[in-house]
């Protein structure tokens, strides 16, 4: 029986994926690499440093920068991406997200966040939705990031359940990936032809229904 809920934050629970992705343009245009949305698709779910680590392959430049210069790069883009986040208001929440949270909430299910983001406590904080979740994983205690299933079994074991017990949502193919490998249920979000691994798919948030989701388990 399910009774719990793991949630990724980027993508799913706010569009701060765009954010990431215009702040890494920013840093591609500093370095003279062009990122395009297509490219961008590969950062969903991945750590800062692997991100920049892909970035700087994808403009030829993996050699050019010490381990010292690689981490102020990053620091850069998270300060520009740290600027949009100072900006978020609960308003920003995607659509279907407050519903499906309050339901859960409503049904006794637990919550927890799967977020490869440092920044995830103060996004939830600025949406005003921090108090819906019973636990959020620290992506700083992991071995091992998304596509690795780490993140989920320890966002389950947070909330005292087993990941069978949990339904996990995710908009990167890393993440559906990562829930597969936890052997949790895996709800997708985006283009089918991303989202083709997830055990259930819907195209925008605002088509996350609790009911519709947990019908889907076991199917
Ligand atoms: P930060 P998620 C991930 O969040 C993003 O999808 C990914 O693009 C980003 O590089 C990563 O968080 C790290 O974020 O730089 O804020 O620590 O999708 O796992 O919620
Ligand atoms: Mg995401």
């Amino acid at each position: 029986m399910i009774k719990g809920l793991v949630l990724d934050l980027d993508g799913v629970i706010a569009d701060t994926a765009e954010y990431h992705y215009l702040a890494w343009k920013w840093l591609g245009e500093q370095l003279g690499i062009q990122i395009d949305r297509e490219f961008n698709e590969q950062l969903k779910g991945i750590s800062r440093l692997e991100s920049l680590e892909l970035i700087l392959t994808h403009g030829q430049l993996n050699d050019a920068f010490s381990e010292v210069e690689k981490n102020n790069l990053a620091a850069k883009k998270n300060d520009v991406y740290k600027k949009y986040i100072s900006e978020i208001v609960p308003t920003d929440i995607l659509p279907g997200i407050n519903d499906l949270l309050s339901e859960a909430k409503v049904r006794g299910l637990k919550l927890s966040i799967a977020s490869a983001s440092m920044n995830a406590p103060d996004i939830l904080k600025n949406l005003k939705v921090d108090m819906y979740f019973d636990a959020i994983v620290n992506p700083a205690s992991l071995k091992h990031g998304k596509p690795d299933p780490e993140i989920f079994i320890k966002a389950a074991q947070l909330l005292g359940l087993s990941p069978e017990q949990c339904i996990g949502i995710e908009d990167a193919e890393a993440g559906i990936e990562a829930i597969n490998g936890a052997g949790m249920f895996s709800v997708g979000v985006g283009a089918e032809i991303l989202m083709k691994n997830a055990d259930f798919f819907v195209a925008e948030t605002n088509y996350l229904n609790l009911g519709d989701l947990l019908s889907q388990v076991g199917k």
